[in-house]
């Protein structure tokens, strides 16, 4: 080539491919939304992820542990060439930077900020620390219904998610109006 850049192969050897991760968000203590705004602060700010888009904020039943709060729950998606697990060591990090305290005797129980990875493209992992796409969001609405709000096509292996919202019992999952998280 006699102009323009030459192509490098090192470069291309680093080139890594961009995956589209789901985030869903949860709190039910302490002032949620703002917390849940400062985690979506600090997932926009983590290198190597583009926040792409952020759903409503949605108040919702407790699903589990049945004897707590409602929660406060969102969803976010971005783009990002980090691996699975680095992902999960940036939402763990946050979620202690912003006050998480883990009960071993209560691991359900309420929490300032709950960051759990629902998808990364169609990365399929079946760690102990990370299981991926996340074995219980096909039946969780908290989940489903704010992810559905941001992109309309999207499926998990059990099915398309606006399928699976229309057989779910959504009664418990509110949208909040008023309450916006926003791309800092
Ligand atoms: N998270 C849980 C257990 N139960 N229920 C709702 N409504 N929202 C949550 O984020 C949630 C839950 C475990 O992380
Ligand atoms: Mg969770
Ligand atoms: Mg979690």
């Amino acid at each position: 080539m006699s102009d323009g850049f030459p192509i490098d192969v090192d470069t291309l050897g680093n080139l890594k491919p961009l995956n589209q991760v789901v985030f869903s968000l949860g709190s039910n203590q302490g002032d949620s939304v703002e917390i849940l705004q400062e985690a979506v602060d600090r997932l926009g700010d983590t290198p190597d992820l583009i926040l792409v888009d952020i759903s409503p904020v949605y108040l919702t039943a407790p699903v589990g542990n049945t004897n707590q709060e409602d929660f406060f729950n969102l969803v976010v998606i971005a783009d990002s060439t980090l691996e699975p697990i680095t992902l999960l060591e940036r939402a763990q990090a946050i979620e202690n930077a912003l006050g998480r305290q883990r009960d071993p005797h209560n691991p359900g129980g309420p929490r300032t900020l709950d960051i759990d990875i629902i998808v990364v493209g169609r990365r399929v992992s079946q760690t102990e620390d990370l299981v991926l796409p996340h074995p219980r969001a096909h039946e969780r609405a908290f989940v489903l219904v704010p992810w559905l709000d941001i992109e309309r096509r999207a499926e998990l292996p059990q099915g398309r998610v606006d399928d699976l919202v229309a057989t779910m019992d959504t009664s418990g999952v509110r949208k909040l109006p008023d309450v916006r998280i926003v791309k800092g």
